[in-house]
């Protein structure tokens, strides 16, 4: 019995996790992604090619998303890298491909901290 209490207590930890590659997956054509402090809502977001992705603001501090071969920004489309509470940037993807995005402010380029990845294409 308190073998198993053991193995219910280990598989919950493994579940809950806090590594930053933990978080929640969206797929659609035109998805809204909100931007936290300081996390991405969805860490994996699955669009066809054409689709879009409207980055927004969700925070009291500024977000942005970012390639990480700068291949593409929200500042391209926004006009700066802070984009505060309500703040808008729609992308449109025509590229098929995965790309790792990150705030330039909470995360870097190789999926750390704000970070997440995109995948444009037939899933
Ligand atoms: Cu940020």
């Amino acid at each position: 019995m308190r073998f198993l209490l053991l193995a219910l207590l280990l598989a919950l930890a493994a579940c809950g996790g806090d590594g930053a590659g933990d978080g929640e997956s969206i797929e659609g054509t035109d998805v809204v992604v909100d931007m936290f402090d300081n996390r991405f809502e969805f860490t994996e977001i699955r669009i066809p090619v054409g689709g879009s992705v409207t980055w927004v603001g969700a925070g009291a501090n500024p977000h942005n998303a970012v390639e990480a071969n700068e291949l593409w920004s929200t500042e391209t489309v926004f006009g700066s890298l802070d984009q505060l509470e309500g703040d808008e940037a729609t992308l449109t993807y025509n590229t098929r491909g995965e790309y790792i995005f990150y705030c330039t402010y909470h995360g870097n380029g190789e999926g750390d901290g704000m970070a997440g990845t995109l995948i444009v294409g037939d899933g």
